[in-house]
């Protein structure tokens, strides 16, 4: 039985989950580093013990030292959230052979996922539809150009050990690609220490539409539906929402069989996410998965109404899910404004500093998940989102207009966020009218004056 656990991480999803373990009556064991000393998760935890210095690297990415942590406090468990060492194989195989329990999924499945050729093959030999492209990777300049060739510009080299958006290149003619070959192999060498790239079919303005998945160590795995995530800069998510406003009730139960499919051929465990991108017809690939609990993990949980960090520790603790895929009802629409201290008028330049005053919204709906208060300082250390509202009703309308209502009540002072620039999002006709693709982003930044923000 999982009795206490050891919350590896900061900020908001730091007390996200301590939040799950006081209903479940298990205690808590912050870790945290020299800059997060103020820290409302450092607060709020039964007990906290400092890690290291402020950067990532001597801290929260410090296997050794958050494992000699959990044997000192004696845990039974290691929530990893989101980030940091939460796709780190080595790192749950760390705490399997120390007796700790990872809560997330077994290392073998981390790995299969992690090398995004291997996660193709994997769920393409399971009948998955992948995206039309080269047998995983290819070193050979010749003969990736004849791939290319044989696919058809334009195509998109990606990193075997990229995911997320990072170490990905487009070329749209044999000289194009010959360049950004070599450029894609150089820069997955020196960010991942892997030079490994594999080529596709690149699919224009497609929408990045992901399934949630959840699966018991009993062979149960089940679909919680999809989050529409197509409002994104550069790879960093701004607004997520689900049902998706592109999906239709058949296309939604032919995605969920597939993204169960994907989970069962990886031989998954706990919580994690299928991600597909759908294009203007309907059709759907899968691209890759996220092993972990992800940040919009709340928008499925107010339309489910399923805690799904509580279902994460029900299933690292070996019980069976308690409930099946016909029991699960989707009753609400939610969306997800994330909240990053960043200024979108000077290009989205990070904003650190010292909130001065914070209200929060509330009333009928609304839920806002952040770790801060009035008097914090955001340290500029790690990533700049400081909160996530989700608004929920029954629907997408509502949502949206409580969205709006949500955002005009919140009050942020002494720095720079993203509220203003997701006020603009909330009215503007093509996002209200559900046409935002992944290219939504770009398009509404060049035709919105940034005096707005
Ligand atoms: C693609 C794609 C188009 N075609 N793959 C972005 C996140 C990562 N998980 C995969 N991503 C994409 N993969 C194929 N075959 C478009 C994206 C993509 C994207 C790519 C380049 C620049 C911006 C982008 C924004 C969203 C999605």
């Amino acid at each position: 039985m999982i009795q206490k656990i050891l919350i590896a991480n900061r900020g908001e999803i730091a007390l996200r989950i301590i939040r799950a373990c006081r209903e479940l009556g298990i205690k808590t064991l912050a870790v945290y580093s020299e800059a997060d000393v103020q820290s409302l998760h450092v607060q709020l935890a039964d007990e906290a013990i400092c890690i290291g210095g402020p950067k990532s690297s001597d801290s929260y990415l410090r296997a050794d030292r958050i494992i000699s942590a959990a044997e000192i406090a004696d845990v039974d468990a290691i929530h990893p959230g989101y980030g940091f060492l939460s796709e780190n194989a080595k790192f749950a195989e760390q705490c399997e052979s120390c007796n700790i329990k990872f809560i997330g999924p077994k290392s073998k499945s981390i790995r299969i996922m992690g090398d995004k050729a291997v996660a193709k093959e994997t769920v393409r030999k399971a009948g998955v539809s992948t995206v039309p492209g080269s047998d995983g990777p290819i070193d050979n300049e010749a003969e990736a150009v004849k791939v290319a060739r044989k696919i058809g510009y334009p195509v998109i080299i990606k990193a075997v050990a990229g995911g997320g958006g990072r170490g990905m290149r487009i070329a749209h003619n044999d000289v194009s690609f010959a360049k950004e070959f070599h450029v894609a192999r150089n820069e997955a060498e020196k960010a991942f220490g892997n030079g490994a790239v594999y080529i596709e079919k690149y699919i224009e303005k497609p929408r990045h539409i992901e399934f949630q998945i959840l699966a018991d160590s009993h062979g149960k795995v089940l679909h919680l539906g999809e989050r529409d995530c197509s409002v994104q800069r550069r790879h960093q998510k701004l607004i997520e929402e689900s049902p998706s406003p592109f999906l239709t009730s058949d296309l939604r139960k032919k995605m969920g069989k597939a993204a169960i499919k994907a989970a069962e051929a990886a031989e998954y465990q706990n919580a994690g996410t299928i991600e597909f991108l759908v294009d203007a017809k309907g059709n759907f690939y899968f691209i890759e998965m996220n092993t972990r609990i992800q940040v919009e993990h709340p928008v499925t949980e107010e339309v489910t109404g399923i805690d799904l960090i509580k279902q994460q520790i029900h299933v690292a603790n070996g019980e069976k899910l308690g409930f099946d895929q016909g029991d699960i009802k989707f009753e609400k629409h939610a969306i997800e404004c994330r909240i990053n201290a960043e200024d979108p008028a000077r290009n989205f330049a990070p904003s650190p500093g010292t909130i001065s005053l914070y209200y929060a919204p509330g009333g009928h709906g609304v839920r806002v998940d952040s770790h801060v208060y009035s008097g914090y300082t955001i340290p500029p250390y790690y990533d700049s989102m400081i909160g996530k509202l989700i608004c929920y009703g029954s629907t997408r309308k509502v949502a949206l207009q409580r969205s709006y209502r949500a955002l005009s009540e919140y009050l942020i002072r002494g720095i720079k966020t993203t509220i203003p620039l997701h006020k603009a999002i909330m009215s503007d006709p093509v996002f209200i009218d559900g046409k935002a693709t992944t290219a939504y982003m770009e398009d509404f930044m060049s035709r919105t004056p940034t005096d707005l923000f």
